[in-house]
């Protein structure tokens, strides 16, 4: 599903995490990649300029500019807003208030109704449910038999009717399902190459008739806008309460998926991929999102990021930050790590009221040399107590390490200056100290 949609915003989130801090023009760069990669996925122009729009608006906003990792912020942001997009929470199919309730089944020809029917059938019977399946397409007459080849597969009854008439069909299903007590009953309609007045009709006698508590739409997801179009020409007629995208196991770009909420407004229920009737699976917004973005969720995203210092040792510092007990060992260690990691301010210069506080921290060769002299000058107590360091023991640990009373002042000052950073970024939550801390 989505695989090139998917390896496509990936680089364009990729390309982002090398800029320590972003501007609002390169957000906008950004966008305008997002944008490409939207409407070669074949997503709706109005759908993709709205959500770029949005995206926007919280990317420019204080959102991005003042957070602690500015990139990963856009890839957060992007994910929200696709949430959104798709639907924010699962759909649930809606019983009606006296049985049978009617599940209606339309769509395009060939879109895959008939084969959801019975998955959906599937689906209802492994909840417990006892559906009746109707053959209410007269229109190919091998369709009744595809059903019922499908519903004896499953053990669901299929109800056939005489003559030519689908809704005297669907009228007979219904009086059937009363009197054997089955519910819900599923309308297998039939379909035409194009949206035409004739299919609308009978299908606008079936509604009215069979009063049905979800009419669901069926749309081919290989076919993108396609499939939209005929969403929208579909709804204007019979306002239909949900859609379902078939063959997503196929080469689907994704614009279908992403487009057919927004112009419809009707929630996704649905999705399948593949001819098996095992194959469909409830729509989650957000777990389609997470696929989307090509990982489980964000948070895998920011685990393939760059590694620079262990898990294990970022987990030990975030847990010795939270007891307070941040040494002047930890100090030195941590000056290390973050050497090893290249420029500092890149790194920390994201954080809020950080940046400019750092510019002291120096971390260059000599500077590393001179802290780490003069921490070996300590004792255990002065490293693991630094606020017992007063003028006398000042003087004695300058004096061991060859260097100056300023020099332990300003020590004293670059570790203040560092702790007090670990807050504000404790501040942010705990996992996000860590991320930074590792470099991930
Ligand atoms: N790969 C794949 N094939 C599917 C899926 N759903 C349906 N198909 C196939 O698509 C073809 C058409 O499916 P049908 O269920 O017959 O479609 P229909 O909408 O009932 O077609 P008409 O009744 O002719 O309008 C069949 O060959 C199905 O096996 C799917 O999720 N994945
Ligand atoms: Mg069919």
């Amino acid at each position: 599903m989505f695989e090139d949609l998917t390896a496509r915003l990936d680089q364009v989130f990729r390309n982002l995490r090398g800029i320590g801090k972003l501007s609002e023009s390169n957000i906008r760069e950004s966008l305008q990649d997002i944008r490409r990669v939207l409407l070669d996925a074949d997503v709706n122009v109005q759908v993709a300029r709205d959500f770029l729009g949005r995206v926007e608006e919280r990317a420019i906003g204080q959102e991005v500019v003042k957070s602690v990792l500015p990139a990963q912020l856009i890839v957060k942001i992007v994910y929200d807003e696709l949430v959104l997009l798709l639907g924010e929470k699962e759909s649930r199919l809606v019983s009606a208030q006296t049985p049978p309730t009617v599940f209606m089944v339309v769509g395009l020809q060939g879109s895959g109704k008939t084969t959801f029917c019975a998955k959906l059938a599937r689906h209802l019977k492994t909840k417990g449910k006892r559906p009746l399946l109707v053959a209410a397409d007269l229109q190919r007459p091998a369709a009744q038999d595809q059903l019922q080849i499908l519903g004896d597969s499953i053990g669901v009854p299929v109800f056939r009717g005489e003559g030519k008439d689908p809704v005297v069909v669907c009228d007979n299903a219904l009086r059937h399902a009363r009197k054997i007590s089955v519910d819900p009953v599923i309308l297998d309609t039939s379909g035409r190459l194009h949206v035409d007045d004739d299919l609308m009709n009978e299908l606008e006698r079936i509604q009215k008739l069979t009063k049905p508590a979800e009419i669901l739409f069926v749309a081919d997801g290989m076919t993108g806008q396609d499939a939209v179009n005929s969403a929208r020409a579909f709804h204007e007629r019979l306002q239909f309460s949900g859609s379902v995208l078939t063959k997503m196991d196929g080469d689907t770009r994704g614009g279908a998926a992403l487009s057919i909420r927004a112009v419809t407004g009707k929630p996704l229920k649905f999705v399948s991929a593949g001819e098996k009737l095992e194959a469909l699976e409830p729509f989650h917004p957000d777990r389609m999102a997470g696929r989307i973005l090509g990982k489980g969720d964000i948070v895998t995203f920011v685990e393939k990021a760059q590694q620079v210092v262990d898990e294990e040792k970022a987990a030990k510092l975030e847990e010795k930050l939270r007891h307070a007990d941040f040494t002047l060992t930890d100090f030195l260690d941590q000056l290390r790590q973050l050497k090893k990691m290249g420029s500092l301010e890149s790194l920390l210069g994201m954080i809020p009221g950080v940046g400019q506080q750092l510019r002291n921290v120096q971390v260059d060769e000599k500077g590393l040399k001179h802290l780490e002299a003069l921490i070996l000058s300590m004792t255990v107590e002065e490293r693991e107590r630094p606020d017992i360091l007063n003028a006398r023991r000042r003087r004695r640990i300058a004096m061991g390490a060859g260097l100056t009373v300023q020099h332990v002042n300003r020590l004293i000052q670059q570790y203040d200056q560092m702790v007090h950073m670990m807050k504000k970024l404790r501040k942010a939550g705990p996992g996000q100290l860590r991320r930074v801390l590792s470099g991930r």
